[in-house]
């Protein structure tokens, strides 16, 4: 496999909403390169790129893949992104290590959902981008209509390079705005004829390459000057430009295409070469210590893994960009994410399934190599020496939590590490535990993507698994003081058992003094690990009670309160005045005055008007305008007060406090109400106290579990 020197490398991300035609395309630059001889299909499951086993299932793309194809000596390495929503774990990565992003709109489809979602992260990484209107043979074909909403949703840098002169069945020219040219292509497509402009389309082209040559020279000040004194830029002038304003962003030019009827993917990989920055073109990346890697070949050797996958056969493999200087196998590097050695032992390129060993790769380049150690995505490595590390990646929170155990529980750790593995491969499935209510917890982006779990599970694992969801953590508290005694007696034989306890209990807020009519001995206050705070104050007169018995009495009260009288939830924000009491001479011991102390806490609790606390999550709903209408409605049905609406861009967002009660699977109920076009955010923001009716039906439902547990 031939080695290009970075200047011959571009590295693209594929992206665009779901059937765009993002693998037909890699397909077809495959095919027009020469490093495939027959084109395959999505349909016939035989893409370079969809190659895996749920890839030919779904009929989708469900990872980013890597290809690469040559173009005139130039490199080009492909990501084939999945345009669905869900897997957008597969998609940041990507965007991460590309140079320039080409962002595919379907022309019957227009800019869709998933375009606008996708365009969201672009805005993130500042990339240069090139957009492709593909399926201009589709009978529903509307080029302009295309082009238009690109301009409303992406801005005036939306700039024409070419337009098709009929579209549909008839699709097969197209007038190339650079080289004003038509290019005429036959029925099965593949290398165009060059042809001059027709007549009846010369007013058109003229006006469209005055505002192209217009464009290419507003980025640069010689360019300008040049084009006022000649009026005309020559081709190479432009594309100077053109690449200026790429890499400013203020241009995203636009190219046609028929990625099924192979028309149109030379020119563009054409431009990619001419036009595209190459990596080491590309502004310096930041480290995490705020200091900048340029992309040099001359220097230190560092790579950037941005993929991990794990083959049944192989192990694991980590696809890397080389971020500076050049790599050899046998090289040894330290990741600077585990400080783990690493030995580079056989480096690849990939092309979908199949590994092509290379001898070097340099700067800029994407490769691969098998079995590092203690390898992830998102890690650094680098040569023995000074600390070296990139910006991690910043994978999405998730939008579903469910939980998830082993239908047979004999095989719970093996389930573990399932999901550890499956992790491994996508950081967008996070897993965790919740002790307190001894839940393993999945999240992911949504249901499309929980199925991708089930079915990982399912066919590599062959782990069957049960999915539910996760318990609310609610809170316990009360409202006013209250006291109680309890004395807990044991004397039947063999050692006795003598405690009792007198407390009062109050509800706790910060800052406030301490208690009246008790005389305080001791104050001890807790930070409690499920929140809020525990203050305990002994207030024994005369001895009444052995102050060794105080941390019994405690520990009493906080299991109490770790498990909650109402429902068995943690309660907090209390404090507890433990002022009388009796002991025995022999029978009196640690565990009765736990047990008194415990008791004596639930009596007072049930008795100081308790209250059970919600989570209440801040939410921020991003909406098209004309959906959010059912969006308000749906959510004024779920208990939310709507903190306030703002519009950014083409979409409105709704600021909101929602119990996380209301919240289970939200993001599917917002899908189907917005069609896929809303998309949420939430995070914790209080608690507050649970409405009296929910309140008791909880707590029955809890005592209903306790008579049947
Ligand atoms: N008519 C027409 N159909 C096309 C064209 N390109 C792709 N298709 C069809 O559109 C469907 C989706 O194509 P894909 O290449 O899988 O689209 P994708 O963008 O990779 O989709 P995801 O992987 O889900 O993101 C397939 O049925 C293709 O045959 C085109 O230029 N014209
Ligand atoms: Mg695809």
């Amino acid at each position: 496999m031939k080695v290009f020197d970075a200047k011959h490398i571009k590295n693209i991300a594929l992206l665009g909403s779901h059937g765009s035609g993002k693998t037909s395309l890699v397909e077809t630059m495959l095919f027009e390169a020469g490093l495939i001889s027959r084109r395959g299909r999505v349909e016939d499951k035989n893409t370079v790129s969809d190659h895996t086993e749920i890839e030919h299932e779904r009929g989708n793309s469900v990872h980013s893949t890597c290809v690469h194809t040559e173009w005139r000596n130039f490199k080009i390495n492909i990501l084939d992104t999945p345009g669905l929503d869900d897997l957008v774990g597969e998609t940041i990565p990507a965007l991460r290590v590309a140079d320039t992003c080409v962002l595919l709109l379907n022309a019957h489809h227009g800019v869709e959902v998933g375009t606008d979602l996708v365009w969201g992260h672009m805005q993130r990484y500042d990339r240069p981008v090139i957009l492709a209107v593909n399926q201009l043979d589709h009978p529903n074909s509307d080029f302009e209509g295309t082009v238009a909403q690109a301009r409303e949703h992406f801005g005036p840098a939306v700039t024409l390079m070419q337009y098709p002169v009929e579209q549909g069945e008839g699709f097969h020219r197209i007038i190339d705005l650079l080289k004003m040219q038509m290019y005429v292509f036959k029925d099965d497509g593949g290398k165009p004829e060059k042809h001059p402009i027709p007549v009846e389309e010369k007013e058109r082209a003229d006006a469209l390459h005055k505002e192209l040559v217009e464009k290419a020279a507003e980025n640069d000040e010689a360019l300008m000057e040049r084009y006022f004194e000649q009026g005309e830029l020559s081709e190479d002038e432009m594309r100077q430009g053109l690449k200026v304003g790429m890499m400013q962003r203020s241009v995203f030019p636009v190219f046609c295409l028929s990625a099924l009827r192979n028309m149109g993917s030379g020119r563009l990989m054409g431009f990619i070469d001419n036009v595209a920055p190459s990596a080491i073109e590309m502004p310096a990346a930041p480290l995490e210590d705020g200091g900048e890697l340029p992309c040099r070949v001359d220097g230190p050797t560092v790579l950037f893994t941005f993929k991990t996958i794990l083959e049944p056969r192989t192990g694991w493999i980590s696809l890397f960009k080389v971020m500076s200087g050049e790599l050899k196998p046998g090289m040894e590097l330290v990741n600077d994410s585990t400080g783990a050695s690493e030995r580079i032992g056989q480096l690849f390129i990939l092309d979908g399934k199949e590994r092509k060993p290379v001898e070097a790769l340099q700067a800029g380049d994407i490769g691969a190599t098998l079995k590092l150690r203690d390898t992830a995505t998102a890690h650094t490595l680098h040569r023995p020496g000074p600390k070296v590390q990139l910006r991690p990646i910043a994978f999405p929170e998730p939008r579903l939590r469910v939980t998830v155990k082993a239908a047979d529980s004999k095989l719970e750790e093996k389930l573990h590490h399932a999901l550890l593995e499956i992790h491994k491969e996508d950081p967008t499935v996070v897993l965790s535990y919740i002790r307190e209510s001894s839940e393993q917890v999945l999240g992911v982006q949504g249901e499309l993507h929980l199925n991708l779990v089930k079915w990982q599970l399912d066919h590599r694992y062959k782990l069957d698994a049960v999915f539910g969801s996760p318990k609310i953590p609610y809170r316990e508290t009360i409202r006013r003081s209250a006291e109680a005694s309890y004395r807990h007696k044991k004397q039947t034989g063999g050692a006795g058992q003598f405690g009792e306890v007198h407390l009062r209990i109050e509800p706790y807020q910060e800052g406030m003094p301490d208690p009246e009519g008790v005389s305080v001995r001791k104050k001890e206050e807790y930070e409690l690990e499920t929140g809020g705070k525990l203050v305990f104050y002994n207030c024994i007169v005369g001895g009444v009670i052995d102050n060794k018995f105080m941390p019994s009495i405690l520990k009493g009260v906080m299991e109490k309160m770790e498990r909650g009288p109402l429902t068995g939830s943690a309660a907090r924000d209390i404090r507890v005045m433990i002022y009388d009491g009796k002991m025995h001479p022999v029978d009196s011991n640690d565990i009765s005055f736990k047990i008194a102390g415990m008791m004596a806490f639930k009596e007072a609790f049930t008795k100081a008007d308790p209250q059970l606390m919600e989570p209440i999550q801040e939410i921020d709903i991003r909406v098209p305008e004309d959906l959010m209408g059912d969006v308000m409605t749906d959510l004024q049905g779920r208990r939310s007060v709507i903190m306030g609406i703002e519009t950014q861009g083409r979409s409105q967002v709704i600021k909101a406090h929602t119990p996380l009660a209301e919240l289970d699977r939200y993001s599917t109920t917002l899908r189907s109400l917005t069609q896929g076009m809303g998309t949420y955010t939430e995070k914790f923001h209080s608690y507050a106290p649970v409405p009296a009716d929910i309140q008791q039906r909880l707590i029955s439902s809890h005592d209903e579990e306790a008579v049947h547990a």
